[in-house]
């Protein structure tokens, strides 16, 4: 049998405004998020899969508008595969029985407590909702799938950071039972913990903290042998570049050092933050709304973030800290400069610098 494993889709999601300063980039994408949606349901007709294996947090809100539900609705019945809806912390508003019974139909199964296992051909799916899991639960259906079958196990939630609140179990209790494939939700970062259990994290990523590759899982298990592999998919991606500036940095020098940091194909097409370091000597020349709004020309998304520090003049300071051990280490270096000697002089006087301003 073949199979797709998506999760963490989290539809209808309102993004962090941080990430997401201009509404119409907000507006537009949530609307990607949803495309990606279908993009994955187009790949498991497209690829004849025999399962979708939806591992959790397809929904993000407690609600969902009726009429987006009929139109997801529509769209996995008219597949050709089953599909496999496993209830993960964000979709909660799935365990009422009122949605459940409107999205169940002939190829869509949700999991409950009772209805735990689903039979295919040569195959046994089985899922634990988040809300509904416990290590005596996960043992029972351990036990039933010991057989000759192919067995698949879909869960959500966290199997490696205890700290995390929806945290499951270990990844060794997972390995010790019998299943051939264990598809996990609820990390974004796509991951492979053994070679049969998997994370196979969200399609599309909703910020900045998401900068890895997205996409789902596809795979074959036949006579309980798997072959399952990452594919990616997803249409933008969130990036993160440093640019260190230098002191004597002009307005168009800095511009120029930015456009140059981001590939053409990233410009059009990415989610760009770029953080601007080093030391530049006057606050003038990084403008941050002048520098975006003159950017913004060519990116599809870019926002700036200042982390730079004033550099710090040395006649100056020679002059207003005379006779003090400031003015010795300025005048230590002047005699033999260099780049490392600068690097451990600023060091000295910004320690210097930090006890004078406690102290006064
Ligand atoms: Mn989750």
């Amino acid at each position: 049998m073949k199979f797709l494993h998506t999760a963490d889709l989290h539809l209808n999601i309102t993004l962090k405004s941080a990430s997401f300063r201009d509404a119409k980039a907000h507006e537009n994408r949530i609307y990607e998020l949803q495309q990606s949606f279908y993009r994955i349901i187009d790949a498991a007709n497209e690829e004849e899969v025999d399962a979708l294996l939806l591992a959790g947090d397809l929904f993000d809100d407690p609600y969902m508008p009726l009429q987006e539900m009929e139109k997801l609705f529509d769209k996995l019945a008219a597949l050709k595969c089953e599909v496999f809806l496993l209830i993960g912390n964000h979709d909660v508003f799935l365990q009422n029985p009122s949605y459940q019974s409107l999205l169940k139909g002939k190829n869509i199964h949700i999991f409950t407590k009772e209805d735990y296992k689903v039979e295919l051909d040569d195959t046994l799916v089985f899922g634990i909702n988040t809300r509904d899991f416990s290590e005596a639960f996960l043992q029972k259906l351990a036990r039933e799938a010991n057989t000759e079958k192919n067995t698949i196990l879909l869960l959500h939630g966290d199997v490696q950071n205890k700290q995390d609140d929806h945290y499951l179990c270990d990844v060794k209790t997972l390995e010790s039972l019998p299943f051939d494939y264990i598809a996990l939700g609820h990390i974004h970062k796509h991951a492979f913990l053994r070679s049969h259990i998997a994370y196979s994290g969200n399609p599309e990523p909703l910020d900045f903290s998401e900068t890895d590759k997205k996409g789902y899982i596809e795979g074959t298990l036949e006579n309980k042998r798997l072959d399952a592999t990452f594919v990616p998919m997803q249409k933008r991606r969130f990036r993160v570049k440093k640019v260190a500036l230098s002191g004597s940095d002009t307005f168009v020098d800095i511009v120029e050092r930015i456009k140059g940091e981001v590939d053409e194909d990233q410009k059009r097409n990415d989610f760009v933050r770029v953080e601007l370091t080093g030391e530049i000597d006057s606050a003038e020349n990084l403008d941050l709304n002048k520098l975006k709004d003159l950017l913004s020309e060519e990116f599809y998304y870019i926002e700036l973030k200042d982390e730079t520090t004033p550099a710090i003049d040395l006649s100056a300071l020679k002059e207003t800290y005379s006779d003090s051990i400031v003015a010795h280490l300025i005048e230590q270096y002047e005699k033999s400069p260099s780049e490392k000697g600068y690097d451990s002089l600023m060091l000295a006087i910004r320690a210097l610098l930090r006890t004078e301003e406690r102290e006064s």
